[in-house]
């Protein structure tokens, strides 16, 4: 019913195409029967989700945004923000699993030559193999030209040296991508370099998985190189063009793991109606009181705005608006307070049982607040929108 042929001369449509529809449904038939009944049982055990991964592997739900060249499905970033909305919708923890994919590839796909896409992004297509995106430190998240990682050029090999945390996917990625140092004393933006480093490469170990907060299936871990030799085929791009490279990912991935905070919220608000109409208190069901009420009408406001700030970026992204890192993070912050605010609403709607581990409402609060963190903090998002804001207005 939602579908139509697309954009016209008429102007900003938010109607799906017939395909975009397709993937919606071919996704949310693929949550409501692989995810959503096994997301408390990964939750609770904290194993990595490879089963469902494998499925998802099979059906062309991960990898989405690889080029049709390389095997991937080829889809715009508008396209990949259903997808990734849907997954979220049943567990956030497992859609991260699969979109870190994506993070990792987008430098790939970004500044990678053609030799480089068809030996990493083709080897992700061809089977279900992992990759993670190795930028954050021990002693740097936001402050990325502040790494400490060094790369060494070595003949025809760089050599690398340092210790990356918080990395997604670190222990079942078979490649990385790692931004590194190259020229300690340039200026920070050109200081730095992208590599893809093989994950069986000598010298690099992978401590024991963080225990997060929510999303805890996802695999997060600190990974060393010691001395890990890279041939300098491996670099993406040119000496020098690691930062860019790096936040050039971020306006494809900011969005997508925006779109998966509209899923959480989506959820939570579903979970709360459907159960505000179960509940009865003073002989109603409660979705009866008015203070219930606003607090639903409160949640779909949020996932209406927040969607259309996603789909708004997403789009910007696939014309090459020149405004696209600010609109990504407009989506990212606005999307992620919007996930935490639902999920606090949801469990407040649950009342006791939003407390209780019986009800996805507890999983959600716990799930929904690393969209605040990582992909930049909400304090970073505001910096970048408020730069823009100050050259809008200098
Ligand atoms: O450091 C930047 C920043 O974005 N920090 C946040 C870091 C971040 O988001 N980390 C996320 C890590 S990954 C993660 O969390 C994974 S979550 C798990 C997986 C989930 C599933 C997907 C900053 C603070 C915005 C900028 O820092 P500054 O040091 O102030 O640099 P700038 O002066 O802004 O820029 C320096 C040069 O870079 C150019 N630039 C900036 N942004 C872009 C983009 N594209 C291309 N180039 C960019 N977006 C900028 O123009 C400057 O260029 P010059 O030529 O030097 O003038
Ligand atoms: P810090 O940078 O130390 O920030 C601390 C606080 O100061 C924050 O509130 C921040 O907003 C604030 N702050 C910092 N600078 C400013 C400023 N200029 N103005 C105002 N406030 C500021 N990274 C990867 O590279 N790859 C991954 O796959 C990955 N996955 C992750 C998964 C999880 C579960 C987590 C928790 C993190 C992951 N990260 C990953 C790292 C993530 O991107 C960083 O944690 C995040 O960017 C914040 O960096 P930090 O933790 O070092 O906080």
């Amino acid at each position: 019913a939602n579908a139509s042929s697309g954009p016209d001369e008429s102007g900003p449509s938010f109607l799906l195409t017939e395909e975009q529809v397709a993937f919606r449904e071919l996704t949310r038939n693929f949550t409501a029967n692989e995810v959503i009944p096994v997301a408390a049982k990964y939750d609770r055990s904290m194993e990595y989700p490879w089963e469902v991964i494998k499925k998802a592997h099979a059906e062309g739900l991960v990898n989405v945004h690889i080029p049709e060249e390389y095997g991937g499905a080829g889809l715009s970033v508008m396209s990949s923000s259903i997808v990734s909305e849907e997954l979220a919708y049943g567990c956030s923890g497992i859609q991260t699993a699969i979109e870190a994919n994506g993070l990792a590839s987008a430098p790939v796909i970004l500044a990678g030559n053609d030799d480089q896409k068809r030996k990493y992004l083709g080897r992700l297509t061809e089977e279900p193999l992992m990759c993670a995106y190795g930028v954050s430190e021990p002693g740097a998240g936001s402050d990325v030209a502040s790494i400490k990682t060094r790369a060494t050029k070595e003949g025809d090999k760089y050599v690398l040296n340092g210790s990356k945390c918080w990395i997604t996917n670190g222990s079942v990625a078979n490649w990385y991508f790692v931004l590194a140092k190259t020229d300690p004393e340039g200026k920070p933006s050109r200081a730095l370099s992208g590599f893809i480093v093989d994950a069986d490469t000598p010298g690099i170990t992978v401590e024991s998985k963080l225990i997060n907060m929510g999303q805890r299936c996802s695999d997060t871990r600190i990974i060393n190189f010691d001395n890990v030799v890279v041939p300098k085929e491996n670099l993406l791009g040119k000496e020098g063009d690691g930062f860019k490279i790096a936040m050039g990912a971020f306006d494809i991935t900011r969005p997508l793991v925006a779109s998966g905070a509209v899923g959480l919220a989506q959820r939570a608000l579903a979970e709360a109606a459907k159960y505000a109409h179960d509940r009865k208190t003073f002989g109603v069901p409660i979705i009866n009181h008015q203070a219930i009420g606003t607090m639903l009408a409160d949640m779909a406001i949020g996932v209406e705005c927040s969607r259309n700030a996603v789909w708004r970026a997403s789009l910007a992204k696939d014309h090459n608006d020149p405004r696209t890192t600010y609109l990504a993070s407009i989506a990212k912050a606005y999307a992620s307070q919007t996930a935490v605010s639902n999920a606090d609403k949801c469990v407040q709607i649950f009342g006791g049982a939003g407390y209780n581990t019986e009800y996805p409402a507890e999983k959600l609060y716990r799930d929904a607040k690393i969209y605040t963190l990582y992909e930049g903090t909400t304090q970073i998002q505001n910096l970048i929108i408020s730069r823009v804001v100050a050259q809008d207005y200098a």
